[in-house]
């Protein structure tokens, strides 16, 4: 039941916020889903170890077995948006859970955009999270 209403809450702000998906009828699944990060540890010299959750947001549930295609990292959130990083993707830990080790070779704010297929959705899941590496 509570579930129910929250769902119909997010639904509501995400059309509300779209109104072109509106007007062609389709709901934003995508919207539904969202990374969050788990933890960001340092990871040698220049490297970090991050670690994010897939999270199916109504639910408040982790989702196993995305398969994340697409990866960037940079310092855009430190005001150097072409400056990258090399992302490795690492076996996660546990069930909806995603790893990285990420080349930050300068102390700061770091983004990292992840694209995501989830089982079950067709529509591909986009969220960008950021960290801070010490390195
Ligand atoms: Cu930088």
């Amino acid at each position: 039941m509570f579930s129910k209403l929250l769902r119909a809450a997010v639904v509501g702000a995400v059309t509300a916020a779209t109104p072109a998906l509106m007007t062609s009828g389709a709901i934003a699944a995508a919207a539904d889903y969202r990374f969050e990060v788990v933890s960001a540890r340092a990871a040698g010299p220049g490297k970090t170890d991050v670690t994010v959750r897939l999270l199916q947001v109504p639910a408040n549930r982790p989702v196993p077995d995305a398969v994340i295609f697409q990866t960037r990292a940079d310092m855009a959130p430190s005001g150097m948006p072409t400056m990258t990083g090399n992302v490795a993707p690492q076996p996660g830990q546990q069930a909806g859970t995603y790893r990285f080790v990420i080349e930050t070779g300068m102390a700061g704010s770091w983004a990292l955009a992840l694209a995501a297929k989830v089982q079950g959705e067709a529509e591909t899941v986009r969220t960008t999270v950021t960290f801070n590496a010490a390195r």
